[in-house]
């Protein structure tokens, strides 16, 4: 866990968020600086590594100021849930381009993004994902994240910026529902596979999908998850009989209704 990184002066956004607060401790060991953004207020844990610049993602001058002098950004930051385009337009499309031009103009080498796997949610349960085949978003929100995996894949073509889409899966404590038995990522695998984006080989532009070790994944073991070493560790099968088989007709879920996320 203590494995040198290439990238020692980190921007984590929205580390106010779900992830963004377990991620923290995890992500320190060997860090110069983890510098915390988000457009709420957070603490930045005293006697560490960590700062704290106030911005939000809509704030282009207040972004740079967020991304000066870091060598790689880890993007959390934005909508993690289904929508109104007019409310996913602002954090997680103006705001996504503001970061990753931001990014650019600044000179940082790596941005992981934060995508999830409702960039892909149209495709069955059988279907063995690796993270090649076209996108087919369940929602809005996985628009939102197609998006992004090509702004992505813009800069790192066009720029040579150092790119990894992470389509993560279900990141909670343990899983909940039947579903999750296949797309849990705890929240130990979300540290490994976070640091493993950290880790010196240079990358062009990669795509992963940030899920555990579940015996039911979806998502198998990639080239591209091997290139970073992502290795994890955890298995939702303990939870197995007490959850319950999945019925799901498609991976993304919920997020696949029609009226899902209040469309009329
Ligand atoms: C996501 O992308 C969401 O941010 C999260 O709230 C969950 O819905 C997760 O996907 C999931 O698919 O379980």
């Amino acid at each position: 866990m203590t494995a040198t990184l290439e990238f020692r002066r980190v921007l984590l956004t929205g580390a106010g968020g779900n992830i963004g607060s377990v991620l923290r401790e995890g992500l320190r060991p060997g860090l110069e600086e983890l510098r915390l953004t988000d457009r709420v207020p957070v603490d930045p844990t005293e006697g560490t590594s960590e700062t704290f610049v106030h911005a939000d993602l809509l704030d282009a001058a207040a972004i740079d100021r967020a991304v000066a002098g870091v060598d790689a950004v880890i993007h959390l930051g934005g909508r993690p849930d289904e929508a109104s385009f007019d409310d996913l337009v602002g954090p997680n499309l103006q705001g996504t381009f503001n970061l990753f031009d931001a990014a650019r103009r600044a000179g940082v080498r790596r941005v992981v993004y934060a995508s999830s796997n409702h960039a892909t949610g149209f495709y069955r349960p059988g279907d063995r994902l690796i993270g090649e085949e076209p996108t087919r978003p369940d929602s809005l929100y996985g628009v939102t994240k197609v998006f992004g995996e090509a702004i992505g894949r813009l800069y790192a073509d066009k720029f040579g910026l150092q790119v990894i889409a992470l389509r993560i899966g279900s990141f909670k404590p343990r899983p909940k529902e039947p579903r999750e038995l296949h797309t849990w990522l705890s929240p130990g695998d979300a540290v490994r596979l976070f640091r493993s984006c950290l880790t010196p080989d240079p990358v062009g532009y990669l795509v992963v999908y940030g899920v555990s070790a579940n015996t039911r994944r979806w998502w198998p073991s990639t080239e591209a998850a091997r290139t970073i070493g992502y290795e994890p560790r955890d298995d939702a099968e303990q939870y197995a009989e007490e959850l319950g088989e999945s019925s799901e007709r498609w991976q993304g879920g919920g997020f696949t209704a029609r009226d899902y996320g209040g469309w009329t």
